[in-house]
């Protein structure tokens, strides 16, 4: 059933229209339950079941939409969020579009130091995070701004170094730099303006990060079942690290239960080789849609 929106209690969110934050926003999105599609081809789109409506940005324009208050909501990595110095709040970190700002210069050259900068140039897309960054450090550094392709400028003679976002180092392998030191930690954050918004854009919010919340524990979580010996439940129990006590079935082998329950996925495999030792078998675990609690 479609139901009719009045624009201004809707929540506008800016996401990036297309680039490495886009697929994984859209499944985010997707996954707490909000529909949509033609995200490709248009630069608003209206959601069907709540009520939202997308803005499809560049990332650089995403955190001065949000603190203009043209948006209600962000998704946009920390880096651009804190190079526009962007009056907003940062609700949540969300895990993904891992980065850092980093300095690097010449592999076989002489930069080594916070301190071995004094007087150099610096080519980067963030000026204001790399000049904060040596300020704070005491530093002189001369800064030449370049929107793309930084990685080359020491090569061109253009700088002796540069600040650019690094993620698996290979781009900087690739033109003969080594990465010196990380001036900031990125994952793409959700922000908020910091305009007043309407009671009804407040409710909408606290809806709407309710189920980022439920989204992103269930992502760090597995349901997992088990058989096992009744006699061993309380090994099992002690194993688990588990949120609540865990579901116990009798099963219809005499002496044999089901057990049920939910654990942090990254303690899965740390704990499996333990089960089986303490008589678990048939393990299972399954991936968890979302927890609402
Ligand atoms: O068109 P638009 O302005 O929206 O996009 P964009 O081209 O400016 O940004 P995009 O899509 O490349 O990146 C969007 C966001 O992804 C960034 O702002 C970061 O928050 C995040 N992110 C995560 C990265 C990287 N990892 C990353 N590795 N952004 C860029 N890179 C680049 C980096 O600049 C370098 O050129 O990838 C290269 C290095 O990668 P590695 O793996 O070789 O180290
Ligand atoms: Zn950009």
């Amino acid at each position: 059933m479609n139901r009719t929106k009045d624009s201004s209690t809707s929540l506008r969110i800016a996401i990036q229209k297309s680039g490495r934050l886009t697929d994984k926003t859209i499944d985010l999105l997707h996954g707490i339950g909000i529909e949509f599609d033609n995200y490709k081809r248009n630069l608003m789109v209206k959601t069907r079941n709540f009520d939202v409506e997308l803005l499809l940005l560049r990332d650089d324009d995403i955190p001065e939409y949000v603190q203009d208050g043209i948006c209600d909501l962000g998704f946009v990595g920390a880096n651009e969020v804190f190079e526009k110095d962007a009056d907003v709040t940062v609700l949540r970190g969300l895990n993904y579009g891992r980065c850092r700002l980093s300095i690097a210069a010449p592999e076989n050259g002489s930069l080594q130091n916070v301190s071995d900068f004094e007087g150099k140039t610096i080519a980067t897309s963030y000026p204001f995070l790399t000049n904060k960054y040596f300020k704070e450090h005491g530093v002189n550094v001369n800064l030449v701004e370049i929107s793309g392709a930084v990685e080359i400028t020491p090569q061109l003679k253009v700088a002796d170094a540069i600040s650019d976002l690094v993620s698996t180092g290979g781009t900087l392998i690739a033109n003969g730099l080594k990465e010196l030191f990380s001036i900031l930690d990125s994952e793409t954050k959700l922000i908020k303006t910091n305009k007043e918004l309407s009671p009804g854009k407040q409710k909408l919010v606290e809806k709407f990060l309710v189920r980022i919340d439920g989204y992103q524990q269930a992502k760090k979580s597995r349901y997992i079942m088990m058989n096992a010996p009744a006699s061993k439940i309380d090994r099992i129990k002690e194993i688990i690290p588990s949120m609540k006590s865990p579901t116990i079935v009798p099963l219809a082998e005499s002496d044999m239960v089901a057990i049920h329950t939910v654990i942090p996925y990254d303690k899965f495999w740390l704990v499996m080789e333990e089960l089986k030792s303490a008589g678990a078998s048939d393990i299972v675990m399954l991936p968890i849609e979302s927890m609402i609690f």
